[in-house]
């Protein structure tokens, strides 16, 4: 036996087919257990990486940051995001995701702060913003969980906004953050996106009055970014160079979440 053991690994021995499936399949389980080893090893070191960056263990947030890099590079913020016929959209359309909706909410004393750079806020009505040109877009909204469906929406461009609203100060800022009156979900957009032609601020879906449940009275809508940048019910608007805080973000997810 040890000497058959010792024949199949010996350099130049002429080996029958038998002795060759033998040789191959210790080899095969060699860098089998091998590779189990190191995967699991990884793994177990991938645990004990206390450290936390932003929602996820250091070494996942670096490989995200690099990702991210690459994919901001390559997903331009210019692209127009393909429309659809209104008779392809969806009614009603689906509902996803609560985070700030549930606090008790009075629709008659709503209105949006946006807080400027020289530290005065503007409380806007919904009037305010319905005075401004309307803008419709349907397109396929996409969700990170994997569904997507064709939505209308109407409302104004947020580009249109900040030129109403003598914004262009704030504008020239990096980032626009986003948060429901009650504070329970916030998003950071990037400021090329925020002022794409195609992202409103929206307070119609399929013609009517936002839904209760799909941010009455305004939300955002940007089409160039994954559903989670969509925030249901704005509440504050303030502007930053540095990256507002982001709900999703936070747990893990990619910052820029672009399509
Ligand atoms: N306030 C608030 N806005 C939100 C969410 C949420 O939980 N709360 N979920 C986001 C996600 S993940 C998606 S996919 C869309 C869904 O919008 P819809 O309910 O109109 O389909 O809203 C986004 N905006
Ligand atoms: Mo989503």
């Amino acid at each position: 036996m040890a000497n058959f053991f010792k024949n199949i690994f010996t350099k130049n021995s002429k080996l029958n087919v038998d002795q060759l499936i033998v040789k191959k399949t210790i080899i095969s389980f060699f860098f089998f257990f091998v590779l189990m080893g190191a995967a699991f090893w990884s793994w177990k070191w991938l645990r004990h990486q206390r450290s936390i960056a932003e929602g996820t263990r250091k070494p996942l947030r670096s490989i995200l940051n690099v990702n991210e890099s690459i994919f901001n590079g390559l997903v331009s913020d210019n692209h127009l995001t393909k429309e659809y016929p209104v008779s392809k959209a969806a009614n009603p359309a689906r509902v996803n995701g609560s985070l700030g909706l549930k606090t008790p909410f009075d629709p008659a004393t709503w209105q949006m702060y946006v807080l400027r750079k020289n530290g005065d806020t503007l409380k806007l009505k919904l009037d305010d913003i319905k005075k401004l040109p309307k803008t419709e877009v349907i397109f396929n909204f996409k969700c990170i969980e994997g569904w997507s469906q064709v939505t209308y929406w109407g409302g104004v461009k947020f580009s249109d906004f900040i030129k109403a609203y003598n914004l262009g100060d704030e504008a020239t800022l990096k980032y626009v953050g986003l948060s429901t009156p009650d504070k329970q979900y916030y998003v950071g957009i990037d400021m090329p996106s925020a002022l794409h032609p195609q992202t409103l601020l929206c307070y119609e879906l399929n013609g009517k009055p936002l839904p209760m449940d799909q941010g009455y009275p305004l939300r955002l809508i940007i089409p160039i970014k994954y559903g989670i940048k969509s925030l249901k019910r704005i509440g504050t608007m303030y502007f930053a160079d540095q990256r507002p805080r982001d709900y999703w973000y936070e747990k893990g997810y990619d910052y820029f979440a672009g399509l």
